[in-house]
């Protein structure tokens, strides 16, 4: 399969635009210094709202291969939603990514399995590439195992997806959130091919063989690679870890 790796940097509500300049303008001499291949690994950074027309002007003017996308979307495309904000506004500031449902948007902003569906089409809309989390709280893992609730929540993400949509699948069990406790590189694999298995059924071969799983929880530079090592694990969705450049460039630099 030809599925390039994806680091993801999801910087949640931090840094602002300034701060934002001055991060990706590091990172990318950095990983040019490096003699990064962007064709290796993709690396894609997900700032908020308010750093996006900083980003694209600055990866624009300097000819940047990073790409970026907004860490949420409305699932309206325009009109009176206050505070929304649409994939059509995304897609001006050439966002080629959108994370759509996560856990922390399910849990703070209760996003529904059926609301995530809706943005995964407002994406698809759009011409966005939907990055759509599923993962399972530590009570779910214990009640029913380790993949029904992940691959639950994507069956009803990608209901009426086409068959051919160009999607990113990011699995993150919300008790490795934020909590230094990733989970291992077998229970992702684990969790990564049943998804995969349902891509299969849901769209098509061709789809599952294709579509990027990225595992996504605490993950740093020094867990990298366990997972990478993974079949069906293409890349990680980084959050903690994304703010601190050294690390989050040798999570990069780190081969599948
Ligand atoms: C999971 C992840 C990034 P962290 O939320 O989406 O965050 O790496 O801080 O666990």
């Amino acid at each position: 399969t030809d599925r390039t790796p994806l680091i993801a940097g999801n910087w949640k509500m931090n840094l602002d635009h300034l701060q934002a300049i001055a991060f990706v303008q590091k990172l990318a001499w950095t990983l040019k210094d490096a003699g990064h291949d962007y064709r290796d690994t993709e690396v894609a950074l997900f700032p908020p709202f308010t750093d996006l027309r900083s980003v694209q002007t600055l990866v624009a003017a300097d000819k940047y291969d990073l790409v970026y996308g907004g860490q949420d979307l409305s699932a309206q495309d325009s009109g009176a939603y206050t505070g929304e904000i649409s994939g059509a506004f995304l897609a001006a500031l050439d966002a080629k990514y959108v994370i759509i449902g996560h856990s922390e948007r399910r849990s703070y902003h209760n996003e529904t399995d059926e609301v995530v569906a809706a943005k995964v089409k407002a994406a698809l809309r759009h011409g966005l590439v939907p990055v759509i989390c599923v993962g399972e709280t530590a009570e779910d893992l214990e009640k029913h195992g380790p993949s029904a609730v992940p691959v639950g929540q994507l069956r009803v993400a990608l209901e009426g997806v086409p068959a051919d949509a160009d999607i990113v699948v990011a699995y993150e069990p919300v008790w490795a959130i934020g909590s230094g406790q990733a989970a291992t590189p077998e229970q992702a694999q684990q969790v990564a091919g049943a998804l995969r298995a349902l891509l299969g059924e849901l769209l098509s071969a061709d789809a599952a063989a294709a579509t990027r799983i990225l595992y996504g929880g605490s993950v740093k530079a020094n867990n990298i690679a366990g997972f990478l090592r993974e079949p069906d694990v293409d890349g990680a969705l980084v959050g903690g870890a994304s703010l601190d450049l050294a690390e989050f460039a040798s999570i990069v630099r780190f081969k599948k």
